[in-house]
């Protein structure tokens, strides 16, 4: 897969970008990350990228002009192939796990990173074919959240978390929390490691991680329930939990 990152500040990415996973992904040619300066697009003598918003009000709006000529550059460099065009900012839709495996499935991606206020709105009615949003705050600009979804990508891509990890057992890919995990020392300052786990019992420590993963969504995402597939043994499960949840909560409010 080729990145192309539009921004005013491409030397925020060399730290993330340049280490661990990340690093090795691009050294194995499973990930290419260009960063492309958007002021390097500007044709005004000051190459500025901003200007005062129309209509007045406070801060700066990033112009057309750059990005359109940035745009230009790309798909002349690519045969005019510059795939899905992204746009981070607030009012786009929730990043997720799903959106991040439906975008590694992708060739070529490119992340346009704001600044200011924001981009002009021609900007995204032209150019832009998706708008993520990694929260609901504001940042001082686009850089940090592209990194984020770009990291997450990137773990969905085959081959960049090779063998050791595998992102199948991650929360979210299933829809649910993910189960507690533990190593060694099997006691550490008296804290233990729960005995089932040294069991070597596969079936019982299967079924121990997925009660696990069931009863961390019920108490700290509920609504993500919803949306996951169970299986008649989870309902059994889910009950249980749901019950023993009630009876605590009953015994806590005497
Ligand atoms: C943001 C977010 C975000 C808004 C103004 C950049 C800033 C500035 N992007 N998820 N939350 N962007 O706050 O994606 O242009």
């Amino acid at each position: 897969m080729r990145i192309d990152i539009l921004t005013l500040f491409p030397g925020m990415f060399e730290g993330p970008f340049n280490h661990s996973i990340l690093k090795r992904a691009q050294e194995n040619m499973l990930l290419q990350i260009n960063t492309i300066n958007i002021r390097d697009f500007s044709k005004n003598k000051h190459h500025t990228v901003d200007d005062t918003p129309c209509g007045g009000g406070a801060g700066m709006v990033m112009g057309p002009e750059p990005l359109f000529e940035c745009f230009d550059y790309l798909q002349e460099q690519n045969g005019g192939q510059v795939g899905r065009v992204i746009m981070m900012c607030p009012q786009g839709e929730p990043f997720t796990q799903e959106y991040a495996k439906e975008l590694a499935k992708e060739e070529n991606l490119v992340i346009v990173c704001g600044h200011y206020e924001g981009i002009d709105e021609r900007v995204r009615e032209v150019l832009v074919t998706d708008e993520i949003s990694i929260g609901d705050y504001v940042l001082t600009g686009g850089e940090l959240p592209a990194m984020v979804v770009v990291d997450a990508i990137a773990r969905m891509i085959p081959g960049v978390l090779g063998e050791t990890a595998s992102a199948e057992e991650d929360s979210f890919y299933n829809g649910l929390l993910e189960y507690p995990h533990y190593t060694k020392p099997r006691v550490y300052r008296g804290y233990e490691v729960p005995e089932i786990l040294l069991s070597g019992h596969h079936e019982n420590i299967r079924k121990w991680r997925r009660r696990q993963s069931l009863l961390r969504t019920l108490e700290r995402r509920p609504e993500l329930l919803k949306e996951v597939e169970l299986t008649k043994e989870d309902k059994k499960v889910l009950l249980e939990l749901q019950q023993q949840l009630q009876s605590l909560k009953f015994e806590n409010n005497k």
